[in-house]
């Protein structure tokens, strides 16, 4: 049995987010500064504990200028990298409020929030990284499920957090009892799929934003 997720993958705009997705995705990293126009998706298939997991990440569209999400980009998300250049302050702080974002339109059927990773990139321009208490510490301020300091150019910690965040979900899979609407269980196994999709049958149908 393999399982399809949606991840999300957020933040300020030039802190890297499409730079980490190629990174996952193809294993490059390109130098030069291109804004990211339109939908871009990257697509990878990972293994965790025995299950095939394929994701397919939305890199922001665009949105991260706009400084705002639509409701169609984060419709039945599973999972989201939160992304912040950690030489700038500013994207940092702005890290809680992406994460706010996502969760107005992307909640597990309990109505708790997705899982969210939050990556401090660019970590290969620190002279001095912070200790790791003082990640988690903040990690945990924020309400992300794990913070790692990442790097789409030296592709530190990039696996390790992409992992991380798909097993966080596959484990709220797991724990989640199914959406049941109208006696049919619309998440056999498991409550991934969002309460608010599930009941919510006059939705457009999914389309590139
Ligand atoms: N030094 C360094 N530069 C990076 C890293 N990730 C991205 N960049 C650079 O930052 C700029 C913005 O990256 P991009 O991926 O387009 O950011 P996005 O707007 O968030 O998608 C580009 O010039 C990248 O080459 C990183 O990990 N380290
Ligand atoms: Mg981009």
């Amino acid at each position: 049995m393999s399982f399809f997720l949606k991840v999300l993958v957020v933040g300020d705009v030039a802190t890297g987010k499409t730079s980490l997705v190629n990174r996952l995705v193809s294993n490059v990293y390109n130098e030069g500064y291109k804004a990211t126009i339109g939908c871009e998706f990257g697509f990878k298939v990972v293994e965790i504990e025995g299950e095939t997991v394929r994701v397919q990440l939305w890199d922001l569209a665009g949105q991260d200028r706009l400084g705002g999400i639509s409701k169609l980009y984060c419709r039945d998300a599973h999972g989201a990298l939160v992304v912040c250049d950690v030489t700038k302050t500013e994207t940092i702080a702005k890290t809680t409020k992406w994460k706010a974002q996502v969760s107005e339109y992307a909640r597990c059927s309990d109505g708790s929030e997705i899982p969210m990773v939050l990556c401090m990139n660019k970590a290969d321009l620190l002279d001095v990284s912070p200790a790791q208490e003082r990640l988690d510490h903040q990690g945990k301020e924020g309400g992300f499920t794990q913070v790692f300091l990442t790097s789409a150019k030296t592709a530190l910690n990039a696996e390790t957090a992409f992992e991380s965040l798909v097993k966080a979900v596959m484990q709220k899979r797991a724990e989640l009892p199914p959406t049941v609407v109208d006696g049919r269980s619309q998440n056999p196994g498991g409550g991934l799929k969002l309460a608010r999709q599930a009941v919510d049958t006059k939705s457009p149908k999914r389309k590139c934003c």
